[in-house]
């Protein structure tokens, strides 16, 4: 017997069998978290095709989805109510089990899938269509691309000229609050969470009678820009929406950074910020908005912010 008809023979025994457990042949699941996507794989040998037919499917359960990634992995533990419980406290890797000295597969694909989101996040680009609804041009900083952005944060907190040129020409001057829109470590961050977070804003400073700047999107931001771009608008506040670093399970977290009068020599001593804002897991978009209204209110009423607004508010 050649290596290709043993090689057909056994892929043939296999996919009898797993056609025999599932009763009849299985279709792709598909589904789960769209970055990630099913992970099929399709039998087409001829053995395949004489067993199970040709439209045969073998397909891998998603691990990303909410079943498989809470799955407990060990095997006859002690206390089973007790480690469900402590699963349930917390989204860490706890109780995944091991095979031997290594992980269980399922516990290394979930692990590569959450790795492969995280990837798309601080690769990928916020798309056109949300800088389009809001009206935002686009400016880049001093960094070249984004592999010099990952390797020097320093650039991506510095405009480029072009950029200082665009924003001193189009943007509104002397604004209460300026509202800067930043890819910073994930695009998703942006595409998920900007169409609900920035009418909020908008509407909640307008509402409280401030005057707003013209709006714009910053690519390969840092969040020390800020110090920059205040320097050509001279806003009273400014608050930038930008992407968090991803974490292996939640990926499209957004920050909004907001200091009183950002000028160059200005630290994150100056800044505040409210964190992990995403509708998977965080602070919903729509609640964080209201919560930056009234921050940016608060930055304005005492002419501070960072550690100066917590002295201030303390008297
Ligand atoms: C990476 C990180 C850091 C790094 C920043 C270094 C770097 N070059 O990236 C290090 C380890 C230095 C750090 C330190 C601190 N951090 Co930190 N950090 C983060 C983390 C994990 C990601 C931030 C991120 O993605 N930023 C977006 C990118 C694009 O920004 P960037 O320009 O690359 O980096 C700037 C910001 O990350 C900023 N930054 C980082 N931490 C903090 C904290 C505050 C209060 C401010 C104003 C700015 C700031 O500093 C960087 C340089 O300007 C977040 C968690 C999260 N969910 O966001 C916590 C987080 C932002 N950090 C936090 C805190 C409390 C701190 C510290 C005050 C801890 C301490 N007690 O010392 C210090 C303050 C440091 C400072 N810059 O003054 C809190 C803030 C809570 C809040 N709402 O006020 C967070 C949300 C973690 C948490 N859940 O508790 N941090």
């Amino acid at each position: 017997m050649t290596d290709t008809a043993r090689i057909d023979e056994i892929v043939a025994r296999v996919l009898a069998e797993l056609a025999g457990a599932k009763g009849s042949a299985p279709a792709a699941t598909g589904g789960g978290a769209p970055s990630t996507g099913a992970n099929g794989a399709t039998g087409t040998s001829a053995g395949a095709g004489s067993v199970a037919g040709p439209d045969l499917v073998i397909d891998l359960p998603d691990p990303t989805e909410e079943e498989p990634r809470r799955a407990i992995g060990v095997r006859d533990p002690a206390d089973p109510e007790g480690l469900r419980n402590l699963c349930a406290a917390t989204n860490a890797r706890l109780g995944v089990g091991r095979a031997g000295p290594r992980p269980l597969t399922r516990s290394l694909l979930l692990f590569q899938a959450d790795h492969g989101v995280t990837q798309d996040a601080i690769y990928g680009e916020v798309s056109q269509e949300v800088r389009d609804r809001f009206d935002l041009f686009t400016v880049t900083t001093a960094v070249a691309d984004r592999g010099e952005y990952l390797l020097r944060p320093d650039l991506g907190r510095r405009l480029s000229e072009a950029a200082k040129s665009e924003i001193a020409q189009k943007c509104v001057k002397n604004p209460d609050v300026q509202i800067v829109v930043g890819d910073g470590l994930s695009a998703a961050a942006i595409d998920d969470n900007l169409p609900d977070i920035l009418p909020v804003i908008t509407q909640g400073l307008k509402s409280a009678g401030l005057s707003l700047g013209t709006p714009f999107f910053v690519e390969n931001c840092r969040v020390g820009v800020m110090n920059d771009i205040n320097s050509i608008i001279g806003a009273k506040a400014l608050v930038l929406l930008i992407g968090e670093r991803p974490g292996l399970g939640i990926a499209d977290a957004m920050s909004a950074y907001m200091g009183y009068d950002p000028e160059p020599g200005k630290s994150d001593a100056d800044r505040d910020l409210i964190c992990m804002i995403t509708a998977h897991g965080g602070t919903n978009p729509l609640e964080a908005g209201a919560y930056v209204v009234e921050f940016v209110q608060r930055m304005l009423k005492y002419s501070a912010s960072g550690v100066r607004l917590r002295e201030a508010a303390a008297g």
